[in-house]
């Protein structure tokens, strides 16, 4: 019921034109600032405080200048406009104009973007962007496309992927037999936990720590920035360095609004949209120099695991030919041209 009447109202508001939200100057009163031309909305699952957010507001700060004011970008964090399954139709629709899913997100729609989240796959973050600027992104790029989409050519980070715990810590693929752990609405995270014994629960982010605060899953996976912007350390007892996934965002557009900008506001977007992803992937580097000791402070006990357990686990149970099948050979060799052989 909640969800029918906030849809019908996001469709109302994306029906109105951006020159009638603010009006002109009317005789007698004061200058009203003169409205954008292009007026667009951008949702995401994080909160304001977690570098994501704070290099997409400057973005969009500096569009709206280097446009003189003809493209304003209005960000809606934190889940205001409805969960990842939400925004991901928003912004097929128009509804919304700019989203940020992960791309474990985004390949409910596009399968071979979790191509990156592929178990164990990236033991570095040279490796990580190396393939993520060419060969593996590039695939990605062009299949989002594919769907009327436009994504930006700069993948912005999430970061690899931890597990934390309740219960007892995890400190070998033993540990996750049976498990209930919470992992996000994706198809690749649902095989991987299955294939490790886990009992994965598929949740938006909006759901997860209520999900853990009362025991619907006793574990759950993220990167320690999220962990630490979603003070998933108050319900959480034990974080495992497990590194199992890198997980990105893609910062993708409506592909008929983008369109619709001219060649020249296209330019400054970009340009402003991909530094800004840049500056997003430094700000992450620094704060995992610093976040696991802030977060051991709030009361969360870290280990090390036993890498080799999670893999030989994982290979045993056909993961790695299964997603082999599924991304197709072509992608497989451009991820494999990466990070050296898989399965
Ligand atoms: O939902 C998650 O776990 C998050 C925040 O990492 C994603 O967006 C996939």
């Amino acid at each position: 019921m909640i969800e029918m009447s906030r849809r019908a109202m996001l469709k109302s508001f994306a029906a109105v034109p951006a020159a009638g939200l603010a009006g002109g100057a009317v005789l007698g009163m004061p200058r009203v600032a003169r409205a954008a031309e292009f007026s667009f909305r951008y949702g995401n699952n994080l909160p304001m405080t977690h570098p994501l957010n704070v290099r997409a507001q400057q973005a969009a700060d500096r569009i709206a200048s280097e446009t003189n004011g003809r493209v304003e970008i209005k960000i809606f964090p934190n889940n205001q406009l409805g969960g990842d399954t939400d925004m991901l139709s928003q912004v097929r629709s128009g509804g919304i104009t700019f989203f940020t899913p992960s791309a474990l997100v985004i390949a409910t729609l596009v399968p071979v973007a979790a191509i990156n989240a592929v178990g164990f796959a990236f033991t570095d973050y040279d490796q990580v962007w190396a393939a993520m600027d060419g060969k593996v992104g590039g695939h990605v790029r062009e299949a989002i496309s594919k769907v009327g989409l436009h994504a930006f050519e700069r993948m912005w980070d999430n970061g690899f992927r931890q597990m934390t715990s309740g219960a007892k810590p995890i400190q070998s693929a033993a540990d996750m037999d049976g498990l209930k752990i919470r992992v996000p609405v994706s198809p690749l995270s649902i095989s991987m936990f299955k294939a490790l014994s886990a009992a994965p629960a598929s949740l938006q982010f909006s759901e997860v720590y209520s999900s853990l605060q009362t025991r619907i899953v006793d574990a759950q996976e993220n990167p320690l920035p999220i962990i630490q912007v979603a003070k998933l350390y108050e319900v959480q007892k034990h974080c495992a360095l497990s590194n199992h996934i890198w997980d990105g965002f893609w910062f993708i557009a409506n592909g008929r609004a983008w369109k619709s900008l001219p060649t020249d506001l296209q330019t400054i977007v970009s340009r402003a949209i991909n530094e800004a992803g840049m500056q997003q992937r430094e700000d992450i580097k620094a704060l995992n120099a610093s976040v696991q000791a802030d977060l051991q402070s709030k009361g969360l006990s870290f280990n090390a695991t036993d890498p080799e357990s999670f893999r030989a686990k994982l290979r045993d149970a056909g993961f790695y030919g299964e997603w082999k099948g599924r991304f197709g050979d072509d992608a497989w060799a451009l991820l494999e041209g990466a990070v050296g052989k898989l399965a």
